[in-house]
Parts: C-alpha cells; structure tokens; sequence
C-alpha cells in the first residue's frame, strides 16, 4: 500500500467515529483519534504523536504553535522519537541530532479497538538508501501507541543483521505544565547527570528537579517513575517506563527558546522533556537476532 494514500489507508486501517487518516495542515498524513476515553494525534512522518489528552483533561503533551511541518523537518513538541543515535552522531557532525527516525516516513502496521474503549496503533519505520548510507545496519523499527485515559508508547527495535548494534534513542516527550517556574519533578533524587549546560560535568541530584533557568541532564542509571508536580494545574504526571536506563530533562528557557526559532511568545514556559532515554553511556546493545524495548506509560493524577 502506498504510505502516502491517505484515502487508502484510511479505508484499511481507520476506525469509523474514532481513529481518522487524513491529510493534515500542511499536506502531511495524520491519525486523528478521539474515542470515549481520550484524544490524540500523530503524524506519519516520524509517527511523531503530537497530542493527547484524556477526555476532561487540559493537553498532557505539549505542541508548539509554530512547529514546523514537512518532509525533514523535526516538529518542536509531541513525542519526536530520537534513533538510532541521541543528540549529536558519535562520530559524523553532519548527520542530524538526535538520529533520522523522527525526520522519515512511516507506515502504519496496525490499528485496534481494544476493550477497555483504547485504541492501539502501530507504526514500522520505512528504510532508504540516505538512511542505510547513514545506518547500514537491518534494524525494523516499530512504535506502538495505546491512547487512552494513560498513553503508553513502546519503541522496538529488531536486530536481523549477523553483529550486534549498539542504539542510542528517546522518547523526547514535550509535556506541557502550567509554568516551568513552579513544577517540581520527583523521581530522580541522587542519580547522576550529565550537565550539558555546564560543560558535560558529571553531578548529582539532590531532590527534585526545579527550573530557575536552561536545563539540559542526562541522567544516568535512572529507571524510577518520574513524576511532574504541576500546582498550576493541580495536577500530578506519572512517567512510568521499563527498557530505559537513562532520563533526560530539558528545557531552553527564553534564549535558546528564542534561537531555535519554533517556540511562541513565552512558550518554554509551558512546557517542559522528561525523556526515556538510552543516552550517554545507558546506549542499548541488541545481539543478532534480538529484540529491544522501550515502554512507557504517562497517567494524570490529581496533585493531593
Ligand atoms: O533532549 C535535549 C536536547 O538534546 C537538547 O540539547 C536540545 O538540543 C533538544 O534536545 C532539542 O533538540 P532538537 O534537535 O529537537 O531541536
């Protein structure tokens, strides 16, 4: 089927009254899921999900207003899926940061109704010769996304090639918060991190994370839930996750926010990257024939 026939793929794999291809502001493909628990949408370039809420709930994942759309371009907000290398390549400055996954198309693989009144898609990464030139290795790649009152995303990398590969990758989650100013995250007490704001030295977390300013850590050996106290909206998000071993948190403030050029007026304000991460030296070594997961699940609670 083709990837770009949006009336064909919708004929397959939409689901009448809740899951909906069609094309999107800028001509690009994206699902529109709204079902009795939850909205969400995702864009086919990167299966980049871009929104979602719990019904009765204010946007948990953040959009910029001015996010770019098309063919290349990494859309500021959602969940950019960063694979198979995080931030910079390892060794070639003029590959793109942060790998090319989030910047190629993808095809949908699946679509379900599920019981509970969720909706599970999936998605496989479709492979070019720019992307064996830049990773020669046979890796599928699927994400697979469960929209309901929780989101859960899985990212499963397959190793068909006959020598292990090592894998860099996040989910560069944006979520969106009140004010950067008055959350606090919880989760990541004592670990350590890379500060990339202060020449990559090596710290440790005392408490939780709060934001007077550019953040940008890696944190290492971090597998607990993180959790982001929002007391302008009296709210409290859960990060579960499992198959990561790194955490990292990010926010540009005004400068960066700025100089990047896709934020709005204030925009780094509301918002702010828990990402589940293999990053730094927590990169995922998958063996011949092996399998890596990368699973999360983000819930709304009340802040008590
Ligand atoms: O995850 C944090 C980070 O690596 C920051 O250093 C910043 O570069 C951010 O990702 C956004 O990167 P992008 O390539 O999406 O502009």
């Amino acid at each position: 089927m083709d990837p770009n026939d949006i009336s064909a793929l919708d004929r397959r794999f939409g689901i009448a009254g809740e899951v909906v291809f069609k094309e999107g502001p800028n001509g690009q493909g994206v699902v529109e899921i709204s079902n009795g628990l939850a909205m969400a949408s995702i864009a086919l370039q990167g299966a980049h999900l871009m929104s979602w809420a719990p019904h009765q709930e204010e946007l948990v994942v953040w959009l910029s207003p001015r996010a770019k759309f098309g063919p290349g371009e990494s859309i500021r907000g959602g969940v950019p899926v960063c694979w198979p290398w995080f931030g910079p390549h390892p060794s070639d400055p003029s590959l793109p940061a942060h790998g090319f996954a989030r910047a190629v198309p993808w095809e949908a693989i699946e679509a379900q109704a599920l019981e509970d009144g969720s909706n599970r898609l999936g998605f496989r990464l479709i492979r070019s010769d720019e992307t064996y030139a830049q990773w020669p290795h046979s890796t599928p790649l699927e994400l697979y996304m469960t929209i309901g009152t929780a989101l859960e995303m899985e990212l499963v990398t397959h190793n068909d090639g006959p020598e292990p590969v090592t894998v860099g990758e996040a989910l560069h989650t944006y979520f969106q918060v009140s004010d950067i100013r008055r959350i606090a995250i919880h989760g990541l007490d004592g670990c350590s991190y890379v500060d990339k704001t202060d020449g990559g030295k090596l710290k440790q977390q005392s408490g939780a994370v709060t934001f007077a300013g550019e953040t940008d850590r890696i944190y290492l050996e971090s597998a607990a839930d993180c959790l982001i106290d929002d007391p302008g909206l009296n709210r409290r998000i859960r990060i579960a996750k499992r198959g990561s071993r790194s955490t990292v948190v990010w926010n540009p403030w005004a400068e960066k926010a700025e100089a990047l050029g896709d934020f709005d007026e204030d925009g780094y304000l509301r918002m702010v990257c828990v990402e589940s991460a293999n990053a730094a030296d927590d990169v995922a070594t998958i063996m011949p024939g092996g399998t890596h997961r990368l699973w999360v699940r983000y819930t709304v609670e009340p802040l008590r």
